[in-house]
């Protein structure tokens, strides 16, 4: 009779013992809450992006909760109120392509103060506010490839303008710093930068800033548009103008936009890197801080799913960096293979 009370009392230590080392289970290892900001709603360059963050989603956290989105447009103000929103609702970590590196600084504080994992991709929070950056591409290379590719097109010679996305913006913003290094080599002596305006990543504000410049300088040869809603908007913008052959563009372009236009020469030669692989890599690195299996800091070397092995670096500007890859460079050869893609 004892020894059948004490089995007893055995399956029912282990089934309760079980149970809640269930529960802990569970909890160390998802699921989770993953949201990803974006700079604004309603641009194909995110809408690319987020095919990734599912695809690191559904690989890695079977379970999981992933909650995209971003402000109407593209503004901080919009984002501090959607992050604001998140953190109240308690989520476990969140990554943010910023339309601004300071303003979001405390609202990011208050998200890691309350337990979330706060990283930024594409476009940086200052890394008092971020914990990690997943950069797409190294800053210096995408910004001087892009006057290369332009003075390449104008063979070296005549005006150009830069018609960038948001002046907070601080992707486009180091890009274009690096731009203004690379233009001051003497091979650009004869090329003359006339202005830089600003589209808000907005279609049509991106659209009347190039008619705008078309006005403005009827010498205008060449257009850098680090953006693709303004590669897209300056493209268009060209044609409308009737000035196919006398204005030619470069910059940061989605393929899937701007095929047309490569292979009416309007837009001879571009570069970008693929977005739906920087979505798999931003959520796939959060995912991994948040279940703890990375800590976020330098020399942490780590698998990326389909991406493969990747260390964090620190780099003096944008703070704790794990690296997308090179950048590509799309011309009237390749673009056929590419449209479909993103
Ligand atoms: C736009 C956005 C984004 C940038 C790309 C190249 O879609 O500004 O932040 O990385 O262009």
């Amino acid at each position: 009779m004892k020894r059948k009370q004490f089995i007893c009392f055995s399956l029912i230590v282990l089934l309760v013992s079980a149970a809640f080392g269930g529960v802990a289970f569970a909890q160390a290892n998802g699921p989770f809450t993953i949201a990803v900001v974006v700079k604004s709603e309603g641009n194909p360059f995110f809408e690319a992006v987020e095919v990734g963050c599912r695809e690191a989603v559904e690989e890695i956290g079977a379970g999981d909760t992933l909650i995209f989105l971003g402000p109407e447009s593209p503004t901080v103000e919009g984002q501090i109120e959607v992050i604001s929103a998140l953190v109240a609702q308690g989520i476990d970590g969140i990554t943010i392509a910023a339309n601004e590196p300071n303003a979001l600084v405390p609202v990011c504080q208050r998200a890691q103060k309350a337990g979330i994992v706060v990283t930024s991709f594409d476009s940086l929070v200052s890394p008092d506010g971020s914990q990690l950056f997943i950069n797409q591409a190294d800053m210096e290379r995408v910004g001087r490839d892009q006057v290369r590719l332009m003075a390449e097109i104008l063979d070296y010679e005549g005006q150009f303008a830069i018609l960038s996305a948001g002046p907070t913006m601080s992707n486009q913003n180091t890009w274009i710093a690096w731009m203004l290094e690379e233009l001051a080599e003497p091979e650009y002596a004869k090329m003359e930068l006339v202005a830089i305006v600003y589209g808000m990543d907005e279609r049509e504000k991106s659209y009347s800033e190039a008619m705008g410049l078309f006005r403005s300088y009827p010498d205008l040869r060449g257009i850098i548009s680090p953006t693709t809603v303004g590669m897209a908007a300056t493209a268009r913008a060209i044609k409308d103008a009737e000035l196919d052959g006398k204005v030619f563009l470069t910059g940061l372009g989605l393929p899937s936009e701007m095929a047309a236009y490569i292979r009416e020469g309007i837009c001879p030669q571009m570069a970008l890197w693929n977005p739906i692989d920087l979505g798999y890599m931003a959520t796939y690195v959060t995912r991994l801080m948040v279940a703890g299996k990375i800590k976020g800091e330098v020399g942490e070397t780590f698998e990326v799913g389909k991406m493969g092995s990747r260390e964090i670096t620190m780099d003096p500007a944008l703070g704790k960096v794990v690296l997308l890859g090179p950048p590509f460079v799309f011309n009237q050869e390749n673009i056929d293979d590419w449209a479909d893609v993103y």
